[in-house]
């Protein structure tokens, strides 16, 4: 997908240059880097390495592993921009005092929440598992928000957070794309924030959930937000960089 900017000239590194258009569907996607915040849903061990609450669920969690890269390369480009960026983990309290009866008692598992696993107590803060992988390791200053639902707005301070920096639009990734991607943008939505999901920043352990959850974002005019892919994101950011050292004296 390709994307244009028709918004005045690149800025400095580090500053917007107005509103860019990302090609997506239902339409084009239109946003200020300034009043957008990239969010990254739970791309923590416990969901995408072996040993945690995903495979322990009975899921192939190499799946998930293909939001990586693409989601490396957003965040370095989101990063350079000054956008806010907001990573999310789903996880309870040691005592578990924060994790309705129902959730823990869901799946009849032997090792379920709150269970000791090979990476730590499964999906409990502060252990190895809960955290999030290194390649997309959290930087300092940015937003590591603890949920304990699907939804990163239910029962956390994120629209406060958003609301307190001018924030109108999120960029959705992470996993998985059916369950906390889709709970996230539903209630996002719900609030009134413009929402753009990456579709290779994502990952399900059923594709075809994946598939089908970005359509219904999609859908209907967009009846949740808009879908694009990491490239077309990239490719309207690119007009907020200056060009690489050389280009200009050689005219490219
Ligand atoms: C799930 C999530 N699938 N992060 N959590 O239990 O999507």
């Amino acid at each position: 997908m390709s994307a244009v900017s028709p918004g005045p000239p690149p800025g400095p590194l580090g500053a917007t240059a107005g509103p860019l258009v990302v090609e997506a569907e239902p339409y084009e996607y239109v946003f200020d880097p300034s009043t957008t915040a990239l969010v990254v849903i739970d791309m923590q061990r416990d969901f995408l390495e072996p040993g945690g609450f995903g495979e322990l669920l009975g899921n192939d969690v190499s799946l998930l592993s293909r939001a990586i890269v693409p989601l490396h390369e957003v965040l370095s480009v989101a990063r350079e921009a000054g956008m806010m960026i907001v990573h999310t983990r789903e996880g309870h309290r040691p005592d578990l005092s924060d994790c309705p009866p129902a959730k823990r008692a869901r799946g009849r598992l032997e090792t379920g929440i709150g269970s000791p696993g090979p990476k730590g107590r499964i999906l409990v803060r502060g252990e190895f598992g809960h955290d999030i992988v290194d390649e997309l390791a959290p930087l300092p200053g940015e937003v590591v928000l603890d949920k304990p639902g699907k939804g990163s707005f239910y029962a956390t301070d994120l629209e406060l957070m958003l609301r307190n920096a001018g924030i109108t639009s999120l960029i959705v990734t992470g996993v998985t794309t059916e369950v906390c991607v889709h709970t996230t943008v539903r209630e996002a939505n719900d609030r009134g924030f413009e929402c753009l999901v990456l579709e290779d920043c994502c990952g399900s352990y059923f594709p075809e959930f994946h598939r089908v959850a970005l359509e219904m974002i999609a859908a209907q005019g967009g009846i949740f937000g808009w879908v694009s892919g990491s490239a077309a994101l990239l490719q309207a950011m690119s007009t907020t960089r200056p060009p690489a050292i050389g280009a200009v004296s050689q005219g490219v």
